[in-house]
């Protein structure tokens, strides 16, 4: 059977535009399997490349496949919808299988688009899924042993030579229970990691396949010490090194373990990606984090002494945030010396207790799933307004990354380029308070004329090919 796989991006996709194309190494895994099973599977994934063409319609080459699989964030939800609805139009009884987070938490409303949703982890029942084992419309996937998958096959995916960063997935889950995060829901805090002789093998091979930048995409990178460390040693004493790694981790693994970070610098990490969140310790309390601002502060001290560098994640809009909390945050960001850092504004992914928190007060302004993707205000904050809020994100960018630096302009040229150009009907309707108004939108599923690539775009994509040395 010839399968397609999509992968659809949020409507403005900052990763890609800033050159990091990561494929999604779910989606592979399950192409991967279903090729061992005989069947002939292409991936497009929109992190990576583009699946239609000028006009937003599917590229006539997936519409030849004889079944369907979409995988869906939040962000990109209706995006697939979309593309799913095409599928339908085009191929009326082609199978369409919709998979991936927001499915998981929403299988309801992803079931009106397909003929069967698959929730949770789908490597040990993909090929019955498509063999057409499975009668059911919601189909519940299992946890799966993640030290028997094979490789990734990263030939299956289309344009692969344009992936800057190769996924690497050494552990699945994550023990904490932070409020905002679908994590802890979907895989029930359980922590699981694979063996240091699966993870040496398969780097070994990756690196004599020419892969030497690679992004550990485990929810918690080296939480599992005594698994990670091992296979690190064993890949430098077999003269492995990589040029470029990097991972998302926390604080406190960071704190706790100067050695290991001390052997990833070896292996050719060069920067990891921590979840700070916030520098005010009633709000890392009020959202679980697990963490205080000494401990960050600490962390910092860790990772400069060894020389990895930190992209600290920080989320603006929680409920102790005023208008102070830029100033305070970027002040905190240079004395502690980032390298870098990210921010996004507060949003309620669906089935989290954020989500059921804040839809229980009435805070929730829209449902409109392409708005939550981290640059947009959907909820109504504590101590700002929404507007406020949207002002807040902008100019913490702006005024961390001064705007004659490459990331200053880098930043300058993405909200005059594409996101103020792209969100002119959102402001307008957060400035006349009638955000709820957007949600149709996701009712009436028409294409916008803002799903299509503009040329500057396009423009940028063939640009930037280049991976950050
Ligand atoms: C690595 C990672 C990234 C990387 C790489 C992303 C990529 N290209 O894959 C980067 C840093 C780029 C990233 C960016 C973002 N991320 Co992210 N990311 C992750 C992380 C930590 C791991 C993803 C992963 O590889 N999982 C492992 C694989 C095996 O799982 P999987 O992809 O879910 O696939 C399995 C199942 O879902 C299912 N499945 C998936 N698709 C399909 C399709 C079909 C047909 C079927 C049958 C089954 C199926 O089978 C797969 C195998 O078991 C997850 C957390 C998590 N555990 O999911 C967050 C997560 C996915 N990210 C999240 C978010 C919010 C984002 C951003 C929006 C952040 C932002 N504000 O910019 C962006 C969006 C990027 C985009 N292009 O869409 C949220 C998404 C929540 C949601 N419901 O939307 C998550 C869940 C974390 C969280 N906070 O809860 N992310
Ligand atoms: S944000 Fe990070 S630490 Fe918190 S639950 Fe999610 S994966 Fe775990």
């Amino acid at each position: 059977m010839k399968i397609a796989f999509i992968v659809p991006g949020p409507q403005l996709n900052m990763y890609k535009l800033g050159g990091i194309r990561i494929p999604n190494i779910g989606v592979i895994y399950l192409g991967t399997i279903l090729r061992k099973a005989g069947h002939d599977v292409r991936i497009y994934d929109e992190n990576v490349t583009r699946a239609v063409d000028w006009k937003g319609n599917l590229k006539r080459e997936i519409l030849e496949a004889d079944a369907f699989g979409i995988s869906i964030l939040t962000p990109s939800a209706l995006t697939g919808y979309i593309y799913a609805q095409q599928i339908r139009q085009a191929k009326p009884n082609a199978k369409i299988v919709i998979g991936g987070m927001h499915a998981t938490a929403m299988p309801e409303e992803a079931a009106q688009f397909c003929d069967h949703v698959v929730t949770k982890e789908a490597e040990g029942i993909i090929v019955k899924v498509f063999e057409g084992g499975f009668k059911e419309k919601i189909i519940h996937g299992e946890v799966v042993d993640i030290d028997n998958l094979p490789y990734p096959d990263f030939s299956i995916v289309a344009d692969h030579h344009k992936i800057t960063y190769f996924p690497v997935s050494a552990s699945r889950g994550c023990p904490y229970n932070c409020p905002f995060c679908q994590v802890p829901t979907v895989f029930e805090r359980k922590y699981r990691t694979r063996s240091p002789e699966s993870m040496t093998a398969e780097l070994i091979a990756r690196r004599k396949s020419g892969q030497e930048v690679l992004f550990f995409n485990d929810d918690l990178f080296g939480l599992n010490v005594e698994n990670t460390m091992p296979f690190m040693e064993n890949l430098i004493r077999c003269g492995v090194r990589f040029r470029y790694v990097s991972a998302e981790t926390r604080v406190n693994i960071i704190n706790k373990n100067p050695e290991l970070l001390t052997v990833m610098k070896q292996l050719g990490f060069k920067k990891l990606h921590v979840g700070v969140e916030s520098i005010n310790d009633e709000n890392l309390r009020d959202y679980s984090k697990a963490q205080t601002v000494n401990d960050i502060k600490e962390a910092m001290k860790v990772a400069n002494d060894v020389g990895i560098k930190i992209n600290g994640m920080f989320i603006l809009g929680m409920d102790n945030d005023d208008n102070s909390t830029v100033e305070r945050t970027v002040n905190f960001i240079k004395q502690t010396h980032m390298d870098t850092a990210t921010f996004s504004i507060l949003y309620p992914i669906p089935g989290t207790p954020l989500f059921n928190e804040l839809e229980s007060q009435h805070r929730i302004m829209t449902h409109d799933w392409s708005l939550y993707d981290g640059t947009h205000v959907v909820f109504k904050p504590k101590k700002v307004n929404p507007l406020n809020l949207q002002n807040m994100w902008v100019s913490a960018w702006k005024s961390l990354y001064r705007w004659y630096t490459r990331y200053g302009l880098a930043n300058r040229g993405f909200f005059k380029l594409f996101w103020y150009p792209r969100n002119r009907d959102y402001l307008r309707a957060l400035v006349e308070d009638k955000l709820s108004s957007l949600e149709t939108r996701l009712k009436g599923l028409k294409l916008p004329t803002n799903f299509r690539p503009t040329i500057i775009e396009l423009f940028v994509e063939n640009l930037v090919t280049r991976v950050p040395a």
